[in-house]
C-alpha cells in the first residue's frame, strides 16, 4: 500500500459522491500517480463500506473487461472485479433514468448464480459449471464517474469498475447442454443491431471469468459465496445511451433482457 487510511477514505468520500451528485470528476492517479493495487481495491471496498453503513445491500459481483473487445475500447490490458447495489438492480423492461448518472453506456453480459461457494486460488471452469446453479442474460449500464470515461486499471478498479445499473431477467438455463462459448448474443438499439458477439468473447469462455473472479479474490482473503449472481464481463465494446433509447439484448436459448432509458 501506498496511500494512508486518510487518503484511501477521501478518494472513497470523492468517487462516490461523484456517482451520488451524477459530477464526472478527475481520475484518481492524476493526484497520486504512485497508488498501486491494493490501494485501488482498498478504494473501492471503503466505498463499499460507506454504502453498507447506509443499509445499501450488495447483491452481487461483477468482473470488467474481461473482453478484447472491452480492453480494446478502454486501452487497459487487464481484467477487474466490482460489485453491484440493490439500487443498481433493474427489472426487465425497467424505464432507467439518464438523469442519475453521467454518460451511461451498455454492455450486454452473461450471467452466473452459483449454489455452491466458489475458492480460489486454482479455481478454473470445471469448477465453475460444477458450482452453477444456472446463467442468465443480464446488461450492465456502466457510468464512469470520470470525465470522458477516460480512466486507467487503478482508476476504475477505484471507482468500482464504472458500475451503476444492471437488469436481467429472460430464461434462467442449467449449463450441463448450453454451449457457452458459441452462445450468440445480439444487441439492439431502437431496433438496430449495434453489437454482435459469442460467449468466448470473455477470456475464451464466460466460466473462465467467474474463475478469474474467485483467484483475483483470494489474492485479498476472499471467495465467492453461494447463491451469488456473478456478472462476467461485456461480450461486445459498451455502447452509449441517451434518453429515448430502446434496449433489447438476446442471448441465445436464453431469452432476452430489455429496457427504455427516460
Ligand atoms: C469498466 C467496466 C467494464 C465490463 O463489463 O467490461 C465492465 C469500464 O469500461 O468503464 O463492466
Ligand atoms: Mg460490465
Amino acid at each position: 500500500m501506498k496511500l494512508d487510511q486518510n487518503t484511501i477514505a477521501q478518494l472513497a468520500e470523492y468517487l462516490e459522491s461523484a456517482e451520488l451528485q451524477n459530477k464526472a470528476v478527475t481520475k484518481i492517479t492524476d493526484r497520486y500517480p504512485d497508488m498501486d493495487w491494493d490501494d485501488a481495491y482498498a478504494i473501492q471496498s471503503a466505498i463499499r463500506k460507506r454504502k453498507e453503513a447506509r443499509g445499501t445491500k450488495i447483491v452481487g459481483l461483477k468482473m470488467g473487461l474481461t473482453s478484447h473487445a472491452k480492453m480494446k475500447q478502454m486501452g487497459v490490458a487487464n481484467p477487474v472485479y466490482g460489485f453491484l447495489t440493490d439500487y443498481g438492480s433493474c427489472a426487465d423492461g425497467a424505464e432507467i433514468k439518464t438523469s442519475e448518472m453521467i454518460h451511461p453506456k451498455i454492455e450486454a453480459e452473461i450471467a452466473f448464480v452459483l449454489k455452491q461457494p466458489l475458492q480460489g486460488p486454482g479455481c478454473h471452469i470445471g469448477a465453475v459449471l460444477a458450482a452453477t446453479d444456472f446463467v442468465v442474460p443480464a446488461v450492465e449500464v456502466i457510468d464512469s464517474r470520470y470525465e470522458n470515461f477516460r480512466f486507467d486499471l487503478k482508476s476504475v478498479i477505484a471507482d468500482n469498475t464504472s458500475a451503476a445499473r444492471f437488469v436481467t431477467g429472460g430464461c434462467m438455463r442449467e449449463v450441463a447442454g448450453l454451449d457457452l462459448k458459441n452462445l450468440g448474443v445480439v444487441m439492439e438499439k431502437n431496433g438496430e443491431i449495434v453489437a454482435t458477439a459469442a460467449g468466448a468473447a470473455v477470456l475464451g469462455h464466460p466460466a473462465a471469468s467467474v474463475a478469474m473472479l474467485a483467484n483475483m479474490l483470494a489474492e485479498r482473503g476472499e471467495s465467492i459465496p453461494a447463491g451469488a449472481f456473478i456478472m462476467t464481463g461485456g461480450v461486445t465494446e459498451a455502447v452509449a445511451v441517451a434518453a429515448g433509447d430502446s434496449v433489447t439484448v438476446r442471448v441465445q436459448g436464453l431469452g432476452s433482457v430489455s429496457m427504455k432509458f427516460i
